[in-house]
């Protein structure tokens, strides 16, 4: 029995090890009892915060009871991957200026499912090499798994009150993926602690108030699911608060102090790829499906499909604040491919064309105030003006992540 828990111990050392070789940035092991998480588990299904995403409810106690899911696993393996590329183009900028396009930081590359399974099955073959009888399955948010409290138990972190999975010396730009397997391993001692103290950031700078309790988001307001998740007509009191947000959202990450300690992404693969840290909203509007299947071909925006990509894209161009030149333009562009979209967007189309018309309205209000003055007055050129309505509370005012670095 004692030669049994040492060769086990020792296995999970070199698991670790393995899995720091293939380029996880941290692995922790923990048991299947999961029973502190599942009533938090189920008061959230019961409240309906997961909106339209009927997979979180219909496995029953499968997401909270591994053994359900898989029966035989004894033991969990949990790993975190980094995503971050530091050198891309500002994702603060991006936010502060609505012509721009923003993208959520995990989306701006290759779809992570693919290379986290991946990872999984190499260090999974390293350990069959050593131990022929280890069985496993490997996830990475595509099963009913409770990732989170997982990585939590199993020490990668504790969960923030934006929900999210945080290290605090890696703030919480990373995936989560895990091997359910057959081996007993000895559990790593949790994160018992938030930490969080008295900061509400998150909180506080959520665009839609999404963040209802102490790591609880209701998904039906977060930008996230409305932009992802969800198909229909986004609720109109959501529309101008998504801003220039059309895939995802990271306010609650990128106002998150623990993000000073994010760590660069090792993976080429999550770099931006055909410059989506950097694109107008005006230039992906013209992308016509062809292109849109074509670019995205291994991004993980493609499942959303086309006419989705269309609906997040024209509610951004309605809240675009700029000058007559621009607006006028949007205008034109939204105007000009109504007949050939369906009914969803172009319901979008109409809100954005009116959210463009009011605007367009007041700056040429303030225009023709100006022409109502005596005439020895030299009048001012106001078509640059931006319009007065304010982007708040779009943007946050303090965001957190360290200056790239040049190795
Ligand atoms: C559904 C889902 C969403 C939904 C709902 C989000 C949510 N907070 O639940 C939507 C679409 C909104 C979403 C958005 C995002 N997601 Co998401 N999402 C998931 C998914 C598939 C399930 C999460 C889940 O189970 N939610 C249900 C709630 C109830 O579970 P929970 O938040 O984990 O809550 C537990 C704890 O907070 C705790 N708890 C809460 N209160 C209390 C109280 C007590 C007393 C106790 C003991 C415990 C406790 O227990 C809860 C129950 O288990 C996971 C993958 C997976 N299979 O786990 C990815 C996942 C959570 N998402 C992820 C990411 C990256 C995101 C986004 C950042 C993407 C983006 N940029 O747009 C945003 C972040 C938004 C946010 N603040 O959550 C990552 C998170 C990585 C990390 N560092 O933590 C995951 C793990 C995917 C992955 N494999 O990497 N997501
Ligand atoms: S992802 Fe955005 S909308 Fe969702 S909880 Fe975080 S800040 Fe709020
Ligand atoms: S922003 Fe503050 S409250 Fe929110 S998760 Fe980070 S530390 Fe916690």
């Amino acid at each position: 029995m004692q030669s049994c828990s040492s060769t086990l111990s020792k296995l999970s050392s070199q698991i670790k090890q393995w899995g720091l070789e293939l380029g996880f940035a941290d692995i922790g092991i923990t048991h299947t009892d999961l029973s502190a998480y599942e009533a938090a588990h189920f008061n959230w299904i019961g409240e309906n915060f997961h909106g339209e995403m009927d997979y979180m409810q219909r496995h029953g106690t499968k997401r909270t009871r591994p053994t359900e899911l898989e029966p035989g696993t004894a033991s969990i393996i949990s790993v975190r991957l980094n995503y971050l590329d530091l050198a891309a183009y500002s994702p603060f900028e991006t936010l502060h200026n609505s012509e721009q396009a923003y993208i959520s930081r995990y989306a701006l590359g290759k779809d992570y499912h693919k290379l986290m399974r991946k990872r999984l099955q190499q260090l999974a073959t390293k350990i069959a090499e050593q131990v022929p009888e280890f069985s496993y399955r490997a996830f990475c948010d595509s099963a009913p798994v409770l990732e989170r409290p997982i990585a939590e138990q199993a020490g990668l972190g504790f969960i923030g009150k934006n929900s999210l999975i945080i290290h605090p010396r890696a703030g919480s730009w990373f995936f989560l993926g895990e091997l359910y397997t057959n081996l007993p391993l000895p559990a790593d001692a949790p994160f018992e602690k938030q930490g969080c103290g008295p900061c509400t950031a998150c909180i506080d700078e959520c665009p839609t108030q999404a963040i209802v309790g102490n790591a609880v988001v209701d998904a039906r307001r977060c930008i996230s699911y409305l932009t992802i998740e969800y198909s229909g007509s986004i609720p109109e009191e959501f529309r101008a608060k998504m801003g220039n947000r059309i895939y995802g959202c990271d306010d609650c990450q990128l106002v998150c102090p623990w993000n000073k300690f994010t760590e660069q992404t090792q993976e080429a693969a999550f770099s931006p790829n055909q410059s989506l840290d950097n694109v107008s909203l005006l230039e992906l509007w013209t992308w016509q499906e062809s292109d849109f299947l074509k670019r995205f071909e291994g991004s993980p925006i493609r499942r959303i499909g086309y006419l989705q990509w269309k609906r997040n894209l024209a509610i951004a161009i309605g809240n675009i604040d700029s000058d007559v030149d621009t607006i006028e333009k949007s205008m034109a562009a939204l105007q000009q491919q109504k007949a050939t979209l369906d009914l969803l967007v172009n319901e979008h189309i109409d809100w954005a064309i009116k959210q463009l018309n009011d605007k367009l309205a007041h700056l040429l209000a303030i225009k023709n105030t100006k022409t109502s003055r005596p005439a020895n007055f030299e009048p001012l050129d106001l078509t640059n003006q931006k319009s007065t309505q304010t982007i708040k509370p779009f943007v946050a005012r303090k965001y957190y992540l360290p200056k790239p670095t040049n190795n």
